[in-house]
């Protein structure tokens, strides 16, 4: 079967919704793969910090910057992620960061109504043009906390935000904006993917079931879009691009990433 390719029909859905679902996203061997890299890798492991939630459960996320070519970085670096992000940014993209967000079994915390650029904005990017790839790890479901997201909700543009993430957006307006904006929850099996905007409203619930919700983020912002100022977030350097077939070539591969050990929500 051939990688996924976005249809114009998708970068409508895209445009006017501010996500699009793509359905085996990746395909089973090369989930199998990521799935064992996750389950033996102990750096990641470590490096997941804790965000805690309103009600007191707990989010873990580790997150990293370099793209390179361990297996991870060959996902962030394949044709069906990166053309899809130039296409949906206009341009040519960077490496923004990489992140999996975990929530354990019963006790994984909820993540607050936000929009990435809610964050982003501060570490000097002058536009919204950053977009994430959400990858579904393990299945996402309501019970176990999947990704909501409000329909339409990036036409908003950018919303205050407070300085924790799990301060999250004005909800104040969140509040206005879920009585005419659909919210959606992102239901996914095993390997697919969501492209969502950087100002798209989204969250998701605590996990209530007894097995783990891990999701695979890449982040990416236009080249033409790199902070104009020295911040905790690369500056534009060109991304390489590998085949769609290099993740099965070159198989489970896991390099020690550097990993930051810091909020990259918490500003001060
Ligand atoms: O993993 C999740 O459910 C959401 C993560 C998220 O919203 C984020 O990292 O911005």
């Amino acid at each position: 079967m051939s990688a996924y390719r976005m249809s114009d029909d998708d970068f409508k859905n895209y445009s006017e919704d501010g996500f699009i679902i793509v359905r085996s996203l990746f395909d089973a061997g090369e989930m199998e793969l990521l799935r064992e890299a996750v389950q033996v890798d102990r750096d990641l492991a470590e490096a997941a910090y804790e965000v805690k939630d309103r009600e007191g459960g707990t989010a873990k996320i580790a997150l990293w910057q370099g793209a390179g070519d361990d297996l991870y970085g060959l996902v962030a670096r394949s044709h069906r992620i990166v053309d899809t992000m130039e296409r949906l940014l206009g341009g040519e993209v960077y490496h923004w960061h990489s992140k999996m967000t975990i929530k354990d079994p019963y006790t994984g915390g909820a993540w607050e109504w936000h929009q990435d650029y809610g964050y982003w904005y501060n570490y000097g990017c002058l536009y919204p043009y950053l977009a994430s790839c959400m990858i579904a790890v393990d299945r996402m479901t309501k019970e176990n906390g999947c990704l909501e997201v409000l329909k339409g909700s990036h036409h908003m543009g950018r919303l205050e935000h407070g300085v924790n993430v799990q301060l999250g957006a004005d909800m104040e307006r969140v509040e206005v904006a879920m009585k005419t904006l659909e919210r959606v929850h992102c239901e996914l099996e095993i390997g697919d993917g969501i492209f969502f905007h950087c100002n798209l409203l989204h969250s998701s619930g605590q996990n209530k079931s007894s097995q783990p919700r891990r999701a695979f983020l890449c982040c990416y912002n236009a080249a033409r879009n790199s902070p104009y100022k020295v911040v905790r977030h690369p500056q534009y350097s060109p991304l390489a691009k590998v085949p769609d077939s290099a993740i099965k070539a070159v198989g489970l591969k896991i390099a020690r990433q550097d990993f930051s050990k810091t909020s990259h929500y918490q500003l001060k």
